[in-house]
């Protein structure tokens, strides 16, 4: 099949996942940007762009003129980690406002949550119990983020604007009004200091694999709280059962797993204070992400630089 520099189709590379939304949303947002799905047998030699969520390396070894792959989501790590695919092709992380809107509002979520010690009151209203509760102001509530990348920065804004003391940790050096910010391994105990509730927006690397356990708990005050909404390989579940043992956190809220779906009879299930949503802190939503991938088409097409590139040599 001949390739034409006009030829905008899209191939959707599923693994099992579904495409039902994304063929209309692409038709409606982004009619010059074909939503194809991939069909076996298909001759996908001359497709240009692809979008891709879980690898699935038979096929991309067929997509001989491939330009541009799209990650339906915002961490890359299995993409990076895919040998078929070849260095020369960019792989453009997802950014686009209905993925960060969804991610702000979990965050501010289950920041109110603890904050508000809202299982408290569960627990009480469960076992009948009238309960005299106090919690401080959210200027008295030490927020700290790790990873002040896209979604990270955002939900630290909405925490700022919300009232909460924010304090945040990434590799380089940030400027988020109010947020004081942290850069490198060498910065992290200062960060830590102090953090009540510790989120983790953190791409999953090899530097970020595992970075939340026991040494990271221990700087933290007693009766801490962690919200990974980020990848399940950033945790030490054992560390983190320790640490609820101890009472050094009170409680955690995971939304993502070292395995996924978490297996039935895995301690979290039934643990009192792990709070769990199904790996759905954030959703890409097709319409926003149609309009995207749309305008790096064009980016691309007229000679610009894509945007939101992973860096093969940072890992995200
Ligand atoms: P970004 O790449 O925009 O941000 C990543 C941030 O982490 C950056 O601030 C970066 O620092 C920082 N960082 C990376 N490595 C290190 C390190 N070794 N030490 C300190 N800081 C580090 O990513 P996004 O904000 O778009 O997404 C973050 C992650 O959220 C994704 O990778 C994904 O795993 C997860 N996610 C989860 C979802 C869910 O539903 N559960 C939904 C969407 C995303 P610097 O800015 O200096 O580069
Ligand atoms: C993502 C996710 O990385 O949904 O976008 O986990």
């Amino acid at each position: 099949m001949s390739v034409t520099r006009k030829d905008r189709r899209l191939l959707f590379i599923g693994a099992g996942e579904r495409a039902d939304d994304w063929v209309p949303a692409f038709a409606a947002q982004a009619p010059d940007v074909p939503f194809i799905v991939y069909e076996d047998g298909m001759d996908v030699g001359a497709f240009r762009y692809a979008i891709i969520w879980r690898p699935n390396p038979p096929v991309v070894t067929q997509l001989s003129n491939l330009e541009v792959i799209f990650g339906m989501g915002a961490g890359v790590e299995r993409l990076l980690g895919d040998p078929s695919i070849p260095d020369r092709i960019p792989i453009v992380r997802m950014v686009e406002p209905g993925l960060t809107g969804g991610m702000v509002e979990y965050v501010l979520w289950q920041t109110i949550y603890h904050h508000r010690r809202i299982w408290e009151l569960e627990e009480a209203q469960r076992e009948a119990r009238w309960v005299n509760q106090y919690y401080p102001a959210p200027w008295e509530r030490q927020i700290g983020i790790l990873g002040l990348g896209q979604l990270g920065s955002a939900a630290a804004r909405l925490l700022v604007e919300y009232g909460f003391k924010v304090k945040g940790w990434s590799r380089s050096r940030k400027s988020v009004d109010e947020v004081k910010s942290f850069a490198g391994a060498e910065e992290l105990p200062q960060f830590l200091e102090g953090v009540e509730i510790l989120v983790c927006l953190l791409p999953l690397t090899a530097d970020t694999q595992g970075i939340i356990n026991a040494g990271v708990f221990n700087q933290l005050p007693m009766g801490s709280i962690l919200i990974n909404a980020a990848r399940g390989g950033h945790l030490n579940e054992a560390d983190l059962l320790q640490a609820l043992g101890s009472g050094r956190l009170a409680a955690a809220t995971l939304d993502v797993f070292h395995v996924e779906p978490l297996p039935e009879g895995h301690p979290f299930w039934l643990h009192p204070r792990i709070f769990m949503t199904p790996h759905n802190a954030s959703l890409t939503h097709p319409a926003t992400a149609a309009i995207e991938i749309k305008r790096q088409i064009e980016r691309h097409e007229s000679g610009l630089p894509l945007e939101h590139v992973a860096d093969r040599n940072r890992g995200y």
